[in-house]
């Protein structure tokens, strides 16, 4: 049996591309797109082929993917991470510039949780395979900047060599907040992003997106199609909320506690 005082909810670590906003096929895409055109590459990712790329995680290995597995006669150019690197940076720009038009919202029931949990006195903490920049204009294109405030930990990209669906991301999140996984929750919406917070001991809910959702969750806490708002509850896909009709902080101890 568990320890009581190891059951006690301490912190809560999201993923953030799928999970805090829909960010990839109207953001990441696009932008994707705009920097293979300035670079003067006919290279167009449509939806179905992006669809297909997000099985890799990280914008620098999904371009090398690509090259790899889509271009067999493309000429690498001698520097190929140089090139991708380049390309990438590029990417970023336009990513920025997209969030910073407001084109791109959090998902329902995204500020209610996080303000909730912030007033609560959990600890926060943001495990991404985007690159950081990308997660702290997001938050204060949406939330405002204070919000970055709210996060003990935001923990990205090339922090750590190994992207998801390893643990890595979520093992660094865990030594940076001090806590153990026992005692947080983690909120993903890929398959990917679940084998890499499970792999590093902790219990996940998955909010699914158009993307993801037919994807294999078994290892989840519950499987819902959102967080949920006030008059507009989540659907719950696998599992059982009981009573719940969203994911509150109420409901996250609940289900922290169940064995
Ligand atoms: C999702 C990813 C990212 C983004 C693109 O990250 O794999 O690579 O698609 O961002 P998560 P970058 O779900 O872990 O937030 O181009 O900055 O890598
Ligand atoms: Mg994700």
């Amino acid at each position: 049996m568990r320890k009581l005082e190891m059951c006690e909810l301490k912190g809560l670590i999201f993923d953030v591309d799928g999970t805090l906003a829909d960010t990839e096929q109207d953001g990441h895409r696009v932008a994707f797109n705009r920097a293979f055109a300035d670079a003067g590459l006919k290279w167009v990712w449509d939806v179905p082929t992006y669809e297909r790329l997000l099985r890799v995680f990280g914008g620098k290995e999904r371009i090398h993917h690509f090259i790899k597995d889509y271009l067999p006669d493309f000429e690498s150019p001698s520097d190929l991470q140089g090139f991708i690197r380049g390309l990438h940076n590029r990417k970023t720009q336009h990513y920025l510039e997209l969030l910073k038009s407001g084109a791109i919202p959090l998902r329902p029931g995204v500020e209610r949780l996080l303000l909730e949990a912030h007033q609560s006195g959990l600890k926060l903490a943001v495990a991404s395979t985007t690159t950081a920049e990308n997660v702290t204009v997001l938050l204060s294109e949406t939330l405002g900047e204070h919000s970055i405030g709210w996060f003990d930990v935001i923990a990205c990209g090339d922090i750590v060599s190994r992207k998801k669906p390893a643990p890595d991301i979520y093992e660094f999140v865990l030594r940076e907040l001090g806590l153990v996984a026992d005692e947080c929750i983690a909120i993903e919406d890929s398959q990917s992003g679940l084998l890499s917070a499970t792999a590093a001991g902790l219990r996940t809910i998955v909010t699914v997106n158009g993307s993801t959702r037919h994807q294999e969750f078994t290892a989840a806490l519950i499987v819902v199609d959102q967080l949920g708002e006030p008059g507009q509850g989540f659907e719950v896909l696998a599992g059982d909320a009981g009573d719940a009709t969203l994911i509150d902080v109420e409901f996250l101890r609940c289900i922290h506690a169940m064995p």
